[in-house]
């Protein structure tokens, strides 16, 4: 007797959850009514419960503790940083920010967290469902970081769900503490660069829907690529955190073309850019506790600007970073909730709260309540134990190959599907090469992307460094090797050395001038018509604006949304992986609408290869056939 009643708890279905326009206007479709919605979730589930997710596939059900949020009365938001930026707009959250004695922590749980060690799969039920907690017990956090990175891409491409929506409906449970997102400059939230208009769209909707702070960073270090989408989050008045990214060893002298001057006119270049605060983002971790105490001093020295400092516990040494950097004067950093901290993923921030109790930069957050949420996250956690692939303890590697956290668990996965897994080390060995090869270059998305490529590449096919560089022996190069080289993502300090650009592009010039400068504007509103001629529904802004981001991947979303329906509301075990026999679940897909669904009995599978499902939906029999795929 196998009976989950998930989602019946009090505080799940107080909430209302927001619902996209192509699921509400059966106008627009008459066969979209709301028993056809959920005969499509119905074949969801029949579908997964017989041939399984391709996501989870050959892991084991996970026999894990139902998540249970916190208990939370009900509304309660007493005022934080986003009242303050309501009510004052961002120079102020900057003037107080700087103002506080108190260490400002941001909780990365539902973005970076999950993204380093769960390789983003978190799903957007499991977020809103404590989101509540987060407003009413610690309205001292600076901010929440929930949204953008690889979490859109995502999304639409493996959870079946609308990334805005999750946006909107997070910042309606939490209207207190300001959201953060990261944004990757003139990339979006994508891996390539995109046409100006595309950027200033984008950053204009996720500002709509309820972005709060942007955290905005190239991926080549290159502040003139940055400046159309801080120009856009100037504009539309959010917090924008003009952020260098950190690499190499400021104090090695191997190192030196990224030393402490370096960083230092970076960061003046971004105050001149007009960033409201300067995000210090050390992706991979790197940043050692002696050299972030100076370079936190210089920059508070030097630029003068709120510092809000990120790092990754690869190496099992960032709490001692961190700890440095408060001590040199800090004004914020980024920690995931003990249950989702640690390796890959953000120092445990249950224990800087706790290092710091009773010092000068006490935060004064609950920890009480920090337990109580990391309490739930850790039954989430294990929800998702298919996609954990971290490491198993700190590795001092990560001074070697210097892949982002948000990475390494990806690239490990791709070595795994490529049959290098035994080689691990030989491919960390060669991301290392690869990067001096390209001429020590910042490794963040999608630069990562593409040193990770081509190490791959490399392991796999025998080559060495010294034959790649061979101006006589043939290398074909893989794609996003020869957009890189082209100057597609920009270019880095120094440029990119010129014989391997030589050897990529065949000769041909490259492009050393701001991308965006060369990409024509898209026609939003003929892109609009085109997807609703296309798709045959309306497309509003959001969903406009992530096609415009992910064209393929947004097209495949809208076509299994057609077969699927809203399926982001179903309890993440069942997700994926289906059902069982006499298993009950409760699902909430619209506001108030809630389907019982009870899985009688899977069929045999029939003569013409499909199997019907039966199931009780709210107490009535209803037969669903799939095709058996197995
Ligand atoms: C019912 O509602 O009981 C009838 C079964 C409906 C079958 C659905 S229709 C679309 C989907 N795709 C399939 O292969 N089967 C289902
Ligand atoms: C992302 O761009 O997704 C990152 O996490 C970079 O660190
Ligand atoms: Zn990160």
């Amino acid at each position: 007797d196998f009976v989950i009643n998930l989602l019946k708890h009090p505080v799940f279905l107080n909430n209302e959850y927001s619902t996209k326009f192509i699921d509400t206007t059966p106008g627009l479709f008459d066969f979209k009514t709301r028993a056809d919605r959920a005969t499509k979730v119905l074949t969801y589930i029949a579908d997964i419960t017989v041939n399984g997710q391709p996501e989870t596939a050959g892991r084991v059900k996970p026999e894990a503790r139902e998540p249970r949020p916190p208990e939370v009365e009900h509304g309660l938001a007493p005022a934080g940083t986003r009242t303050l930026l309501e009510a004052e707009g961002p120079r102020a959250v900057a003037d107080w920010m700087a103002a506080q004695d108190r260490l400002l922590l941001t909780d990365t749980t539902m973005r970076d967290g999950h993204q380093s060690l769960l390789a983003t799969r978190m799903r957007s039920i499991d977020m809103i469902r404590v989101a509540p907690a987060y407003a009413a017990h610690l309205p001292g956090l600076f901010s929440v970081e929930c949204w953008g990175g690889a979490t859109f891409d995502v999304a639409y491409r493996f959870l079946q769900e609308c990334p805005w929506q999750r946006l909107r409906d997070l910042r309606a449970r939490m209207p207190n503490v300001m959201t953060q997102m990261l944004l990757r400059a003139s990339n979006g939230v994508g891996y390539t660069n995109y046409p100006d208009n595309v950027v200033q769209s984008f950053v204009a909707q996720a500002a709509a829907s309820g972005v709060d702070v942007f955290r905005v960073f190239d991926s080549l270090n290159w502040v003139e690529n940055m400046r159309v989408a801080m120009d856009a989050v100037i504009a539309a008045d959010k917090l924008c955190e003009g952020t260098i990214c950190y690499t190499g060893d400021l104090l090695d002298p191997a190192r030196s073309k990224y030393d402490l001057n370096y960083y230092v006119s970076m960061g003046k270049d971004l105050k001149a850019a007009g960033a409201h605060v300067l995000g210090l983002k050390d992706m991979a971790g790197l940043l050692k506790p002696t050299q972030a105490g100076m370079l936190v001093r210089a920059l508070k020295e030097e630029v003068g600007l709120p510092i809000h400092f990120h790092t990754h516990d690869t190496s099992g040494v960032a709490g001692a970073t961190i700890l440095a950097a408060a001590e040199a004067g800090v004004d914020a950093v980024d920690a995931a909730m003990d249950a989702f901290s640690g390796g890959t993923s953000q120092p445990c921030l249950g224990s800087i709260v706790e290092s710091l109790r009773h010092t000068a930069r006490d935060t004064g957050l609950d920890i009480a309540r920090i337990r109580e949420i990391s309490d739930y996250w850790e039954a989430v956690r294990a929800q998702y134990a298919a996609f954990e692939a971290g490491l198993q303890a700190p590795a001092s590697e990560v001074y070697l190959h210097e892949m982002p956290g948000g990475q390494f668990t990806n690239l490990k996965a791709q070595a795994r599907s490529m049959g290098l897994e035994e080689r691990w080390h030989e491919v960390a060995q060669t991301y290392a090469e690869v990067n001096q090869m390209f001429g020590d270059i910042v490794k963040v998305t999608p630069s990562s992307k593409v040193v990770g490529d081509m190490a791959l590449m490399m392991v796999s096919q025998g080559l060495t460094r010294a034959e790649v560089e061979d101006p006589k022996k043939d290398v074909a190069f893989p794609d996003s090797v020869i957009d890189m080289m082209k100057g597609n993502l920009g270019q880095p300090p120094g440029g990119f050395p010129a014989g391997i650009v030589a050897k990529v592009l065949k000769g041909e010039a490259p492009n050393t001038e701001r991308p965006g400068l060369h990409l024509p504007p898209v026609d939003l509103e003929a892109e609009r018509a085109k997807l609703a001629e296309q798709f045959g529904v309306e497309i509003d802004d959001e969903d406009l604006n992530g096609s415009l981001m992910y064209p393929k991947v947004f097209a495949d979303y809208m076509a299994r949304h057609e077969t699927y329906g809203p399926v982001r509301t179903l309890p993440t075990r069942t997700f994926f992986y289906g059902m069982e026999p006499a298993e009950e679940v409760s699902v909430e897909i619209d506001p108030g609408k809630t389907l019982e669904i009870r899985l009688q009995t899977v069929g045999e599978t029939q003569d013409d290869g499909d199997v019907r499902v039966f199931f009780e939906l709210n107490g009535q029999p209803r037969t669903i056939r799939v095709p058996n795929r197995a």
